[in-house]
Formats: structure tokens, C-alpha cells, sequence
């Protein structure tokens, strides 16, 4: 089988390969227009922009050959962007022409009524759920991994593009086409390479009908349209998070802090023996696992996306040799969920002096196989100097950047606020008075009779900035993030539950997806901050890493309270 991929130059296009490779399938890159007639089967990750797609295509002399390969008959699977591009336009870039083989244009969702971009596992209907030879693995039991702010409108009116509908989904109020099928074509908005085992049975299912369909003429389908009945199945989304730094013997371990502490708390005295072998560990870094195989457990248990935050810089190793990387690399060889990676995702410099923007350090991340990259200290800094301007960006700061070439869906922000107390809310006349939080009579007793506000930190907690998290949060949303984790200094590694205060703050300042996180201590506590914030996710650490609480029992704990999960 001359199976193919094309990678156009931007984007986690390596997660596809590995999900191909772990189904036992053999394949080659298309690097030139020659290639196309090597190819028998081709696929298309696409993933970032579509300008980007279109741009990356034309300039490497891809796009006509890419047309006439798919308008040849010979099997085509476009994934996300490689599914948009059979369409006539995107809104995205009103002036960037798609291959036109679908007669519609694909146009953004609508905020007015969720968050966007549609980031997560949602549920699919087939259009004809009776032609069981075309459900190309797809299942309306399973839930499948969006993130997208462009989609395709199912509307009956257009009827030559309907035709195309092969699945649609509902996400708010709005039914879209989930899956194209048509003759050699068939094309999904979802990534089943970041859907898990349900995902890799669509691909296996395609590769191998195709290798099959090689000698045969192309099929063409002629089934009419048929309403959907689609309803909004989105999920929310549980992720396990995974704190990596070097411990004092230089090997990278998982960590987890307390309040951001990550050492061993030393200890007043070693009085007995238990205490002289605890005395021997105090002021260690905590060792909590090895970030790959812990990445490989979660996704086995059920884990909705996983995060691994670098929470040390490696000062004294060039970009192409950070140890992160290969962490990063190994785990996407085992895990078939969305992978976050944040930590040092800023402009910065070779030990030689080469110098490496935030766009160039995200660009390493994504071809060793992030999905998305999430920004600290960074978007501080980018967001002081926004307000600076009076609330206008120079276009250079790295969200910004890396939106551009990657889409926003790529661009985490991860911010790490901590409470700011007012002894005296009554005469508080500062400018942070709208958002003040006050502490109920019946509360805990250091919040009562207070207020205070959510102040932004940088370099994992260490120094405060006279930002509050609402400015950061509106600050990153126009700069162009795609979603927000919003961490609790107060919080993190405490057990209390999350700070729905803040999170709750946060979520109504913004229209992008919101991830809670710091503070998990129960399962319960993941109801309590979905019902009482409506978040997009929920993200935890220590109670996962000391097997306090499994995932699966979050899910059955949101399930009972009416809450989706997958
Ligand atoms: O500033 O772009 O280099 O990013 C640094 C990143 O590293 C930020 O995302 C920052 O939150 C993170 N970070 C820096 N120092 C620490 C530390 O712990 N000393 N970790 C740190 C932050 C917080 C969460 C944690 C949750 C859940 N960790 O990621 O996983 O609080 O914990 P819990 O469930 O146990 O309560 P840049």
C-alpha cells in the first residue's frame, strides 16, 4: 500500500504518524509534487490555520497536485484543516481559496451562547445509521476528541453540499457537519488520532478498506439528506496534570508541591528513627513518578487530556536537546489523548547565544507531539505591556505568534493567582474594588470579615505583578489564547477543593474554555466546581499521582450528579 501523509509545515501532524505506526501501517511523507503519484492512499492531518494550510500548500507546490490526487479517485482522509480544505473558504481568511470539492464555506461558531473555541470530546449521529457498510468506524455510543472554532453548518438548503454529510454533532445550539464521506473522500472535524481507542479504530477501520478499495474504481454515494437529530453531547473534560522538574540527582521526575512547593518539609527535630530516615529525605525534591509511564497510566485510566508542566528551565541545554522534549516525544508514542506542555515557552537563548523566539520553542514542542502549549509568565508580561499601549498589542508577543501559525486552539494560557487580602473591604477604594471577593460570616475564619483580590504571579509564584487575574484573563483572550487553566496558589496541593470563587471570576470574563485547577482533595469537589462555575474542565494532580482518587470514579461521580462525562 503507498500509504502517505501530508504534513504542509505547521502543527502536531507527528500524532497521526504514531497512532498510524502503533496500527502497524508503513508509510512515507509527501516532500514533493512528485509524491502524490507514488501515493495509492493519502492522508491529511491537518492541524493549525487554515490560511496557514492553504499558504504552507501553495508555497511548497502542493496544492494543485493535492487537488488532482483527491479528483483521481484514489483514497483521501482529511483530518480537521484536512477535512476544511475541501471546502470553497473559511471565514477564517476570507481570502485564502479552499480545493472547492464541497460547495459551502466553513464559518466560525457563534460565543453568544458557549465558549469557543469547541474543545473537547462531544458525540456524533449518522446521517444514515442503516448503511452499516459506510460507518467507517464511527460509533453514536462513543465520544470524540473537537477543537475547532470554524466549522460546517449542516443546512438542508445547500443540498450539493448536505450530500456530503456523513455525521454531524451539536455543540450549544448549533448542529455541524462531525464527517464528509463521498466516494474516495471521506473527511473528520474531530482528531480520532487524540480520540483514544475509539479514534484508532476509525483510522484502522479506513486504512483498511482502502488498501482494499486501491484497485477499484471509486464508489459514489447517493444518499439524500437526512435531518440530524443531534444534541449537544459535549463533555467535560477531566485532565490529569504532571509537574516535571530535574530532582537533585538531575532526572526528571514528577513532582507535586504544596502551595508550590515541591521539597520535602523539613523537620524541627529527628527525634525518633521514622523521623531520622524523614529527616534524611526533608528538603528533597518529591518524587512522585516518571512522567512517561505516569502519562501512559492515565491514559489508560480514562484521562481526558493530559497535561506535563516543565516547572524548571533547563539553562544549560539548546533548544533541540531539552530533556522535555523527549519526554514529550516518548509520551506521545503511548497516549492517544490531547497533550499539553507548558513551562519556558518564551523567547530565549541557546547556551551558545543562538537565539530562539517563544514561536521556535513552541514549533519543537508541537512537532514532538504537544498539541497545545500553555503560557505563564509570559502572558503576564505580554498582557502589561498590551495595557501599557492603552489596550493595543504590537503583534509580537508569543500568544500572538503562535495563534497565528498554529490557531488559538494551540495557545494555553496557565495562570497562577494567589488571594490579596483587604483587612478593611469598607474603605477599599483601589482599583481592583469591582472584583473583590468577600469572605462569608461563615467561612474560613482568616477570609471572615475580609475581601480580597486574585494578583498574578510570575516564575511559578515567586514574584507578584500588579495585574489582577480579570485583567489577565481579558488581556489573553483578545491577545489570542484558546483557553485559560487557571491555577490557585492558595489552593494547589491543599485538598480543599478548588477555588470556585476565582475560577467562577474568571469564567465570566472570558468566552474562551476555562480549565479549573489546584485544590482537588475528593471526588466531589469536580461536581461542585462544574455545577457551580460551568467550566469546560477540571484538571488535578496529587490525588491522581498518590492514587487517592481514580479517574474513572470522578466520571462516575459526575455522572450521578447530572453532570457529562465521558
Ligand atoms: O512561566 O511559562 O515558564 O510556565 C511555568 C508553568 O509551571 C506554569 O504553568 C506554572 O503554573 C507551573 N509551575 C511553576 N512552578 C510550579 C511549582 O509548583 N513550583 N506548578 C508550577 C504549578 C500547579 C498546577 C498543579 C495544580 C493541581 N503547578 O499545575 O498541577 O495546582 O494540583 P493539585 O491537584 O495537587 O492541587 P512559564
Amino acid at each position: 500500500m503507498g500509504l502517505f501523509l501530508l504534513d504542509y509545515g505547521a502543527g502536531n501532524v507527528h500524532s497521526i504518524a504514531n497512532a498510524i505506526r502503533k496500527l502497524g501501517f508503513d508509510f512515507q511523507w509527501i516532500s514533493s509534487p512528485d509524491d502524490f503519484h507514488k501515493a495509492t492512499t493519502l492522508v491529511f492531518p491537518g492541524v493549525g490555520a487554515f490560511e496557514t494550510a492553504i499558504d504552507g500548500l501553495s508555497s511548497k507546490g502542493l496544492l494543485q497536485p493535492l487537488r488532482d490526487y483527491i479528483n483521481s479517485g484514489k483514497p483521501y482522509f482529511g483530518i480537521c484543516i484536512g477535512m476544511q480544505v475541501l471546502f470553497e473558504s473559511s471565514t477564517e481568511t476570507p481570502s485564502a481559496r479552499g480545493l472547492a470539492c464541497i460547495p459551502a464555506p466553513i464559518e466560525a461558531f457563534s460565543n453568544e451562547d458557549k465558549s469557543v473555541p469547541h474543545m473537547g470530546w462531544n458525540s456524533v449521529e449518522l446521517m444514515d445509521p442503516e448503511d452499516k457498510d459506510h460507518y467507517e468506524g464511527l460509533d453514536e455510543s462513543s465520544h470524540y476528541y473537537f477543537v475547532h472554532s470554524y466549522r460546517f453548518r449542516y443546512d438542508e438548503s445547500n443540498q450539493e453540499a448536505a450530500q456530503w454529510a456523513h455525521s454531524t454533532s451539536q455543540y450549544g445550539q448549533e448542529v455541524f457537519v462531525a464527517s464528509v464521506r463521498r466516494g474516495n473522500v471521506f473527511g473528520v472535524q474531530f482528531h480520532p488520532e487524540k480520540s483514544g481507542l475509539v479514534g484508532l479504530k476509525i483510522l484502522d477501520t479506513w486504512l483498511r478498506k482502502s488498501e482494499f478499495a486501491q484497485a477499484s474504481a471509486p464508489t459514489s454515494v447517493s444518499r439524500g439528506p437526512r435531518p440530524p437529530k443531534a444534541r449537544d453531547g459535549l463533555t467535560k473534560r477531566i485532565i490529569a496534570c504532571m509537574d516535571v522538574r530535574a530532582n537533585d540527582d538531575g532526572d526528571l521526575v514528577v513532582t507535586k508541591g504544596d502551595q508550590y512547593d515541591v521539597r520535602e518539609k523539613v523537620l524541627p527535630a529527628a527525634a525518633s528513627s521514622s523521623d531520622a530516615v524523614q529527616a534524611k529525605t526533608a528538603g528533597a525534591v518529591r518524587n512522585l513518578g516518571k512522567p512517561v509511564s505516569l502519562a501512559e497510566q492515565y491514559f489508560a485510566a480514562g484521562a481526558d487530556e493530559l497535561c506535563l508542566l516543565n516547572i524548571t528551565s533547563f539553562r544549560h541545554s539548546p533548544l533541540h536537546d531539552q530533556p522535555m522534549l523527549a519526554v514529550v516525544r516518548a509520551a506521545a508514542t503511548r497516549v492517544f489523548v490531547p497533550l499539553t506542555i507548558g513551562g519556558g515557552i518564551k523567547d530565549t537563548a541557546d547556551p551558545d547565544g543562538t537565539k530562539r523566539s517563544a514561536l521556535e520553542v513552541a514549533g519543537e514542542y508541537f512537532r514532538a507531539g504537544a498539541d497545545k502549549v500553555s503560557i505563564g509568565s509570559e502572558a503576564v508580561y505580554a498582557v502589561e505591556r498590551m495595557l501599557e499601549r492603552g489596550g493595543n498589542s504590537d503583534g509580537t508577543s508569543a500568544i500572538e505568534t503562535i495563534a497565528r501559525v498554529y490557531g488559538r486552539q494551540a495557545v494555553v494560557v496557565s495562570i497562577d493567582p494567589k488571594r490579596t487580602y483587604i483587612d478593611e473591604p469598607s474603605s477599599y477604594s483601589g482599583p481592583y474594588k469591582s472584583e473583590l471577593v468577600y469572605g462569608e460570616p461563615d467561612g474560613a475564619e482568616k477570609d471572615r470579615g475580609k475581601a480580597w483580590w486574585y494578583q498574578c504571579t510570575v516564575s511559578g509564584g515567586r514574584e507578584s505583578r500588579p495585574l489582577s487575574v480579570v485583567q489577565l484573563a481579558q488581556g489573553v483572550e483578545k491577545l489570542g489564547a484558546g483557553e485559560i487553566l487557571v491555577n490557585s496558589i492558595d489552593r494547589d496541593g491543599t485538598g480543599l477543593g478548588f477555588d470556585v470563587d476565582l475560577v467562577r471570576l474568571v469564567k465570566q470574563s472570558v468566552r474562551i474554555p476555562v480549565v479549573a485547577s489546584s485544590g482537588a482533595g475528593r471526588a466531589e469537589h469536580f461536581a461542585e466546581v462544574f455545577e457551580q462555575t460551568g467550566v469546560e474542565a477540571a484538571l488535578a494532580a496529587g490525588i491522581f499521582h498518590r492514587g487517592e482518587v481514580q479517574i474513572q470514579e470522578v466520571k462516575q461521580v459526575l455522572q450521578r450528579a447530572g453532570v457529562k462525562a465521558r
